[in-house]
């Protein structure tokens, strides 16, 4: 009948959604518990993992290994190349990024999971692969 021992699991709660996804400390101050705008489902633990971010890097006219994000990941492009580049998907207008020579650009995977081909629009032998799930 004590109202006061009803709060304590609550605060424990409160405290694991506090300090639970601050791993990476991009500087989020936490507020209350305002829903990100992105995704229309905010609520549930799978949404974490689809604001995480990828990068792919651009070297000696390659893209590198295939890169596994979450849907609609922010991808980031770091182009080491003095040329400039672009990661164009192969197919429809899934994503097309143009990063200048030492830049680096950023785009949206898709939402859809799946396997994304893409080439860059200069240089018709530089080929890579997104993989979206
Ligand atoms: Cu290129």
């Amino acid at each position: 009948m004590n109202a006061r021992r009803k709060l304590s699991p609550l605060w424990v709660l409160l405290i694991l959604l506090g300090t639970g996804g601050c791993a990476g400390g991009s500087g989020s101050p936490a507020p209350t518990s305002a829903p990100p705008p992105g995704p229309a489902y905010g609520v549930g633990p799978t949404a974490a993992t689809a604001a995480a971010t990828a990068t792919i890097t651009i070297k000696d006219f390659a893209y590198g290994d295939p890169l596994t994000v979450a849907p609609g990941a922010a991808v980031t492009v770091t182009n080491m190349d003095a040329a400039a580049h672009t990661v164009t998907a192969d197919e429809g207008s899934a994503f097309d990024a143009q990063v200048k020579g030492g830049g680096t650009a950023t785009f949206t995977a898709p939402t859809k999971p799946g396997s994304y081909a893409y080439h860059c629009t200069y240089h018709p032998g530089m080929h890579g692969t997104l993989v979206v799930k």
